[in-house]
């Protein structure tokens, strides 16, 4: 067989988000010149997605960078874009190490209209983020008193509880169903229906980064946009929605000069592109959803049974611009009591009536010059994929009255809504990962192990995996994602690189 050299080598990235853009910028750079990036939709970019809700400019998907300090590639990136504003680079805000819990300056409003003193609520916040950071315990220790992290909290709360607490018993309702709020909140910061859902032994493998976490003023697309300008140019094919990837192929002769190689990419609309190497980069809910059509011979059953197993959830967004703000000038974060709710569950009774209880928080869009008086509620779970379904005038309602109930205002309207829908979004299928109970970091390296298995005879690298599930530290992020296509880019590299340092080929 002729030898192919590493600029010869074919190579094929499924999928334009930020874990396929980050591969193809890497292996460029290490000279490999045959690669093409196939992407399902007409856009790039995924899960960073920016939107417009009449003149400003708002995230339907990443938000903000997770711990902007040198040691977080995205943010190193976006510096080098010139990408941040001159508070987000300061070495201030780099220093910051918030934990990965941001103190937001809150409002609370409860479902009696009434709005709560934050000093009332503060001893129950604050024993609330110790059970939560105790929560993040467990994996160092490998201990886990109970499988979930929901589970965990609910047992300590009870537990733990102040007796003092307990001798008011309308303050001790109230701080309950405070902590119910935070718990509902906790579901879209895990991207889950329930935190009964999250792995309590491996809750402390997400890792954080110092910084204070900072947005794109222009917003987070402007990211990929950059990245893929400094990329030869039409190294994107759209609109190919790739179908099945067979892989092992034994059909030879797929190209036009009768080479042979490994993998044969077949897309949705008949096209076939032929590969030495393929890197995988759909979100994991998709590889769910098409478990056993998307590759062919289908996945080993230790991965198979990781994809399955694995974490995948909606959260959501709804943004609602507002004439003129309820909240207080220097509010960051609007949370919402049930009081009726006064024991721990995170989840709604009957969805269909009542999924609007699952939405507690909204974050203030800052600065007020720049976006205007603009909230961005958040709601996860089956809750959220139910309001997917509805039309974007009963959601607006349901909100609105939501929100005259907590504010005792019966004037106040949003005049406008734009909400993501994530779960019904074919090529998303959800938002982001976590790690499911039962599972554990050797799930998340199951899903990363590329194809053919080690010690094969068949060709070796053939298909290889990258997105935001597959890197153990920082999944669900979009400086995990970049930095998992960037470590099978860097797979590639190695791959033909002998150990004399010369790039040659090991076809
Ligand atoms: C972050 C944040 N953030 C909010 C919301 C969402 C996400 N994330 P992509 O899906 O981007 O790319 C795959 C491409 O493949 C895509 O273009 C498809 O069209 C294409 N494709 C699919 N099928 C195909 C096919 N068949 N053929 C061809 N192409 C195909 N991350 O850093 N900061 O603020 C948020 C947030 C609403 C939805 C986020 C955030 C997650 C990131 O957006 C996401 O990880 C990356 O963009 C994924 O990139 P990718 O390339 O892998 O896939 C303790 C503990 C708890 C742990 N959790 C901590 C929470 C931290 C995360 N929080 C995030 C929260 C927000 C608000």
């Amino acid at each position: 067989m002729a030898l192919r050299s590493t600029r010869d080598s074919q190579i094929l990235v499924i999928g334009c988000g930020i874990a396929g853009i980050g591969a193809a910028q890497k292996l460029i750079k290490h000279g490999f010149n045959n690669v093409h990036i196939l992407e399902a939709t007409a856009r790039s970019g995924g899960r960073v997605r920016t939107g417009r809700l009449g003149d400003n400019i708002v995230e339907i998907g990443a938000n903000w960078i997770h711990g902007p300090s040198k040691e977080n590639p995205v943010f190193s990136l976006a510096c080098n874009h010139q990408l941040l504003d001159e508070e987000s680079m300061s070495e201030e805000n780099q220093a910051v190490d918030i934990g990965g819990h941001p103190m937001f300056i809150p409002n609370w409003f409860s479902s009696s209209g009434r709005k709560l003193a934050p000093e009332t609520m503060a001893p129950a916040l604050e024993f609330y983020m110790n059970l939560l950071e105790r929560s993040q315990e467990f994996y160092s220790t490998g201990e886990e008193p109970f499988p979930s992290v929901g589970e965990f909290l609910k047992a300590e709360v009870k537990r733990l509880t102040p007796e003092e607490w307990k001798e008011d018993r309308e303050s001790f309702d109230l701080r309950m169903a405070m902590a119910n709020t935070l718990l509902k909140l906790e579901c879209c910061v895990s991207g889950t229906h329930t935190m009964d859902d999250v792995s309590l032994g491996a809750f402390g493998m997400y890792k954080t980064l110092p910084g204070l976490d900072c947005t794109f003023p222009r917003g987070y697309e402007g990211l990929t946009d950059s990245m893929l300008k400094e990329l030869p140019k039409d190294i994107v094919l759209y609109d190919k929605q790739v179908k099945c990837v067979h892989w092992n192929y034994s059909k030879n002769g797929t190209n036009t000069e009768g080479t042979s190689f490994p993998v044969v990419i077949e897309c949705s609309n008949g096209e076939t592109f032929a590969a030495d190497h393929v890197i995988i980069t759909v979100s994991l809910g998709y590889l769910k959803k098409h478990q056993s059509t998307f590759l062919s011979p289908s996945f080993p059953p230790h991965k198979l049974h990781s994809i399955q197993r694995m974490g995948f959830g909606t959260n959501n967004k709804i943004f609602l611009e507002f004439e003129k703000p309820f909240w207080d000038e220097d509010c960051e974060l609007i949370y919402l009591v049930w009081e009726d709710e006064t024991h721990l569950d995170d989840v709604v009774a009957d969805i269909k009536t009542s999924w609007i209880r699952k939405m507690t928080g909204f974050t203030v869009l800052k600065p007020t010059e720049r976006y205007g008086h603009v909230l961005c509620g958040w709601i996860a779970g089956r809750e959220s994929e139910y309001m997917e379904t509805l039309s974007e005038d009963e959601v607006l309602h349901t909100v609105t009255q939501l929100l005259l109930k907590f504010t005792g205002n019966p004037t106040l309207r949003p005049r406008k809504l734009l909400r993501s829908q994530w779960f019904h979004d074919p090529y998303s299928c959800g938002s982001y990962s976590y790690v499911a109970k039962g599972c554990s970091g050797r799930d998340i390296e199951n899903l990363a192990e590329p194809l053919p298995l080690k010690g094969s005879d068949s060709k070796p690298l053939q298909v290889l995996f990258a997105g935001e599930a597959t890197h153990n530290s920082y999944f669900s992020t979009v400086h995990g994602a970049l930095l998992s296509g960037w470590r099978e880019a860097e797979r590639l590299v190695a791959h033909y690189t002998p150990a004399s340092g010369s790039v040659s080929s090991k076809l």
